[in-house]
């Protein structure tokens, strides 16, 4: 499978076209909008996502709430256009632009955007490179976690660390719950209390602030990925679309960087042949070994640096003038680390998707579904 995402941060709409999509999956804008929703919400959050009510019309591929093979296309609209359609208009306009913007910020894509591209108006850079991108990735990924919970798979994704501070409760499966309940996505509320106090104070210092997201899948069947190639490796794959995202600056599986520092014994996890089949009692590999999936859960997280866009500058150069200048300032959230939990969920999730329909094939839910359960009676009976 493969999509594309096309739209800018303040133009009329985010367009995203899905390709190879199976027939037969249920599929409306009631599985896609909540997803959309999750990932508008979270403390630290700004303005924009008081005016945008995100919502995916589907436009292509669906008829009376089934998949037919074709290629699924949504539109998710902005509304803040309308404030901006003088400045996003296609046509010709006068020079200087409005609302352009020239003085870089230091973190963010505009600099280098601006001499890749030979932009004068930086704004042609950051519409694209601005998180609001993320809703299409969010609109596919929720597409990815249907088709997965109609093969039997469950996922989650909730907030670990935020500013520096550390969430010590334990994530459990009978605890989701309590990560949608929560608004910072976080587990740990008494850790959640002091987030949102250092949210408050990062946003009275004009600052803003990053961190960790943890996502979760059970239920997938042993072997999706590969191990004879090194773009076939399933932890590659998931590595690289999560990199993907806007801010993420780093990936761990399992144990991931902590494996480091210990011995081997410490990291990898005994197996045992049990009633069930073959299973482990620790989850150090994070339910990949040799870029396949085992059976076990799979445990990525991903860190994200603070948004690029301060609202105390920090110094720059104008590349009108190229005079020293503080950094532009864009209307902005002090944090988006809970809306990362959704998205990672999302991109780990249409990752693993496609590897379903690689592994097995199909062009219908019907025969994704005889497959996938005869794999996991292969695997039981081994
Ligand atoms: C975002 C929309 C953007 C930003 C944010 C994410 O809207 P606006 O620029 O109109 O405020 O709030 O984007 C960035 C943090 C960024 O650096 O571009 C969204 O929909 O998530």
């Amino acid at each position: 499978m493969r999509f594309l995402t096309a739209g800018e941060s303040h133009g009329p709409q985010l367009t995203t076209i899905i390709e190879g999509l199976p027939s037969n999956l249920e599929l409306t804008k009631d599985d896609i909008d909540p997803w959309l929703a999750k990932r508008q919400g979270g403390y630290g959050r700004g303005r924009r996502m008081v005016i945008e009510r995100d919502e995916a019309n589907i436009v292509s591929g669906v008829r009376a709430g089934r998949t037919t093979g074709a290629p699924v296309t949504f539109v998710i609209e902005n509304r803040d256009w309308r404030n901006w359609t003088e400045i996003m208009s296609p046509l010709p306009g006068g020079e200087p632009r409005k609302k352009a913007l020239t003085a870089a910020r230091p973190g963010h894509a505009d600099l280098p955007g601006g001499i890749k591209y030979r932009l004068r108006d930086l704004r042609d850079v950051l519409e694209r490179a601005s998180a609001r991108e993320t809703a299409s990735r969010v609109a596919v990924g929720a597409v990815g976690l249907k088709l997965l919970s109609d093969l039997g798979v469950e996922g989650v994704g909730h907030v670990v660390s935020l500013g520096g501070i550390e969430s010590t409760v334990p994530f459990e499966w009978s605890r989701v719950a309590e990560v949608e309940d929560s608004e910072l996505r976080c587990l740990d509320l008494e850790a959640s209390g002091r987030m949102i106090e250092r949210i408050d104070a990062a946003k009275k210092d004009g600052d803003t602030l990053g961190g960790v997201v943890e996502v979760r899948f059970r239920g997938l069947p042993v072997g999706l990925g590969s191990h004879v190639h090194w773009d076939r490796k399933l932890d590659g794959r998931i590595a690289a679309a999560v990199m993907g995202i806007q801010a993420i600056k780093g990936v761990e599986i399992g144990l991931g960087f902590e494996a480091a520092r210990r011995p081997g014994s410490a990291v990898h996890d005994p197996i045992f042949l049990r009633e069930r089949g073959y299973e482990r009692d620790s989850n150090g590999a994070g339910g990949l070994e040799g870029g396949m999936t085992n059976g076990e859960d799979l445990v990525v997280r991903a860190a994200m640096k603070p948004i690029a866009t301060l609202m105390k500058p920090l110094p720059t150069v104008d590349v009108a003038t190229r005079e020293a200048a503080d950094a532009a300032r864009e209307r902005s959230d002090t944090t988006a680390v809970p809306a990362a939990s959704v998205i990672v969920q999302c991109a780990v999730a249409w990752v693993l998707a496609d590897a379903m329909l690689e592994k097995f094939g199909g062009d219908s839910m019907e025969e994704l579904r005889e497959r996938v359960a005869s794999a996991h009676a292969f695997a039981r009976a081994y």
